[in-house]
């Protein structure tokens, strides 16, 4: 099987492996793990933060992050295609009491200046308060697009202009950081938190990180015990994820390399309708035709030929590239989507 369904199925390397065995251990919570302490050091360096917090999933990253930044009744603007809105559950708001202010995403995943400063609420009773503007880099449903430290800039001027703050779901941000060949200090900086994942493109099995200035972690420690978060001997987690850190950033290029390769051979095909100047990193989206076989039966058929992609619509499937994935791979899996969508 050509697994092609996301970049969380990449396995831990060996490195990783053989780091979480002999770890040195102690009791997280009560701060006494060495080895979660140097990964919330480096994670804090690397994106130029004053403190880090490990925590176990991406999704806790983010609820964690938008609890710490906004109380019950109080307002974020997020696009309408962010993870936070589309994958989470609603978590902040049936969770937290967050009320979710959707504006639309251009295709680049970015929003619209005007229309975000056009959503951000009056000082009035019939209102809630606005708090926080949550960007996504890079951007999982518009095309996996890296959101370049300009337009951070933009936002974060605007979000100081009116007082709010801004959180970034950088799951993938070492992903934008390499197709925009810039740093992640460079991506973090104009932002209040970002919160990143272990263990998509960097291949750890477990764990994201939130980065913020010191009080901002102190209170986000507090609401991940809330939220049952808090993990005893977690450098055995840790451990894989100084590994992720320190060797597997600068393969992520080749990824991307990856993805554009199979956009380019997919978009050659008939029945599937992309266009790959749109695919910067690890994501290829494809749209089928809404006349044609729908996309549950595609993956079914693409499944049958030995390779998996996830469906994301009545007529759309994802592709994505991964630490499990060769050139080779790709060469073969595009024979395999040529005998369905040719
Ligand atoms: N994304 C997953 C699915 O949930 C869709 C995937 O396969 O891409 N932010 C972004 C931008 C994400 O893409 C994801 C996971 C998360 C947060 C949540 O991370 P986890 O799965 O660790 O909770």
């Amino acid at each position: 099987m050509i697994d092609l369904r996301s970049d969380t199925v990449t396995q831990p390397t060996e490195a990783m492996r053989r780091a979480m065995a002999s770890a040195e251990l102690g009791d997280d919570v009560l701060g006494e793990d060495p080895t979660v302490s140097a990964l919330e050091a480096l994670a804090a360096e690397i994106t130029g933060k004053e403190a880090a917090l490990l925590v176990p999933s991406g999704t806790m990253a983010n609820l964690i992050s938008l609890l710490t930044h906004c109380g019950r009744g109080e307002e974020v603007i997020l696009g309408d295609q962010a993870h936070i809105f589309f994958y989470e559950q609603g978590g902040s708001a049936s969770v937290g009491g967050i009320h979710p202010r959707t504006v639309p995403n251009q295709t680049d995943g970015t929003m619209a200046l005007n229309v975000v400063r056009d959503s951000i609420r009056a000082d009035d009773p019939h209102f809630p308060r606005t708090r926080l503007i949550a960007v996504e880099n890079t951007h999982n449903r518009c095309s996996g697009s890296p959101l370049p430290p300009s337009y951070l800039q933009a936002v974060a001027g605007l979000a100081a202009e009116h007082d709010l703050a801004v959180h970034m779901d950088g799951a993938r941000i070492f992903n934008a950081a390499a197709a925009l060949n810039v740093s992640v200090a460079d991506l973090a900086r104009p932002v209040d938190s970002l919160s990143f994942c272990l263990s998509k493109g960097l291949s750890a099995p477990i764990g994201s990180l939130v980065c913020g200035r010191r009080d901002f972690i102190q209170q986000a420690r507090r609401n991940r015990k809330v939220l049952g978060g808090g993990m005893r001997q977690a450098g055995i987690i840790a451990a894989a994820g100084l590994v992720a850190l320190r060797e597997m950033t600068d393969r992520l290029v080749d990824d991307h390399r990856n993805a554009r390769r199979l956009a380019e051979g997919l978009s050659a095909m008939r029945r599937a309708h992309l266009d790959p100047a749109r695919v910067q990193t690890n994501i290829v989206y494809v749209d089928l035709d809404p006349e044609g076989a729908s996309a549950a039966e595609t993956v079914a058929r693409l499944t049958d030929e030995g390779v998996q992609v996830g469906a994301t619509g009545a007529h759309q499937f994802r592709a994505v590239t991964h630490y499990g994935i060769t050139g080779d791979d790709i060469e073969k899996a595009l024979k395999s989507f040529a005998r369905v969508l040719a």
